[in-house]
């Protein structure tokens, strides 16, 4: 009587165990996450988000303006970053944006200014307010 119940009892054991190496098979053979996982020893800094080679240029980004132009005049930057503006002319320069969202206001000979490139993807032109032939493009993306 006991023999009769346990055949069922090990064949479900068995087939559990079939479960759970098919399992266990299925997420080696995934080939992925090799334990890719942050560390909990560099837990503490969140500070580099994306290492990946592919995302270049993130943080802050620099502007020249010499010679009534800008250096770089079009450039591409991530949403928010930080853009630093430094007028190396005599003469006081402006970068502003067509559309005011960004201005560093009036940069007289050595001084610079911060900005934080627009939230919303687009591609902005801008001028010096004081000489609006002076000219650029930023691109947010
Ligand atoms: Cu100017």
């Amino acid at each position: 009587m006991s023999m009769r119940h346990r055949r069922p009892h090990t064949a479900l054991i068995v087939a559990a165990l079939c479960l759970v190496t098919t399992l266990t098979g299925c997420s080696d053979s995934g080939g992925g996450t090799p334990s890719s996982s942050t560390p909990p020893a560099s837990a503490s800094a969140p500070a580099s988000a994306s290492p990946s080679s592919s995302e270049s240029g993130k943080g802050e980004v620099k502007v020249t303006i010499k010679d009534f132009a800008f250096h770089p005049a079009t450039f591409e930057v991530s949403p928010g970053t930080k853009i630093t503006v430094t007028n190396e002319d005599s003469a006081t320069h402006t970068l502003t944006a067509d559309d005011q969202s960004f201005d560093t206001g009036n940069l007289a000979q050595g001084k610079s200014a911060t900005i934080t490139a627009p939230s919303k993807p687009g591609s902005y032109s801008y001028i010096c307010s004081i000489h609006p032939n002076m000219k650029g493009t930023l691109t947010v993306r």
